[in-house]
């Protein structure tokens, strides 16, 4: 009997033992790939960027709350304007969007190859107030692997089909059919 719940003692330590060994190794693992993930600016732009999680934290922060028109259930998100990026790579902005420009365009692109549009004017907060956020906190929390680190979120489509999972390239171009 005493043999018996020694064994059984012996076994919950040994089992806790291993566990505080490979969990903090999991986190560690997890911690490195979001410190690692980087998310690009780039394309017609005079200073393409490389940001990773924590240059994000160093920019000017908005907060957005959000109806989920998905998911149906309100969201908080909290990240950096694309428009704050665009304009730290050097795109146009504010009164320069006019002209040629009106045809600039942002296609932002996910790991899993999902791509969607905005037009550069609709992404500038001197032309409408789309509110285009570069996300990498939902509820307070970091965003999941399968969502983030980066994800974009434009609070005011219908549908959130432009709100790219995955976030890790942003690129400005022009139609070249138009030139
Ligand atoms: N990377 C990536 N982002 C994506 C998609 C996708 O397939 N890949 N689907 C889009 C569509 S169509 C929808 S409805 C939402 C779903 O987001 P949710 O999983 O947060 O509900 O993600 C959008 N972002
Ligand atoms: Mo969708």
């Amino acid at each position: 009997m005493v043999g018996r719940v020694l064994r059984t003692a012996l076994f919950l330590v040994s089992a806790c033992a291993i566990w505080a060994i490979v969990l903090p190794e999991r986190t560690a693992t997890a911690q490195t790939s979001r410190g690692a993930a980087q998310l690009k600016v780039g394309g017609a732009v005079a200073t393409p960027l490389t940001l990773s999680v924590a240059d994000l934290k160093a920019m000017p922060r908005t907060t957005l709350h959000v109806e989920n028109p998905h998911e149906k259930k309100s969201e908080v998100y909290e990240g950096v304007l694309l428009e704050e990026l665009l304009r730290r790579a050097g795109a146009a902005h504010g009164e320069q969007i006019r002209g040629p420009l009106m045809t600039t365009y942002v296609v932002a692109e996910a790991s899993d190859g999902y791509r969607a549009l905005f037009a550069l004017a609709e992404v500038d907060s001197g032309f409408m107030n789309s509110e285009i956020l570069v996300a990498d906190t939902v509820d307070g929390s970091p965003i999941d692997e399968k969502r983030g680190p980066f994800r974009l979120v434009a609070p005011h489509d219908k549908r959130p089909a432009r709100w790219v999972r995955m976030l890790k390239l942003i690129t400005v171009s022009s139609p070249k059919e138009l030139n």
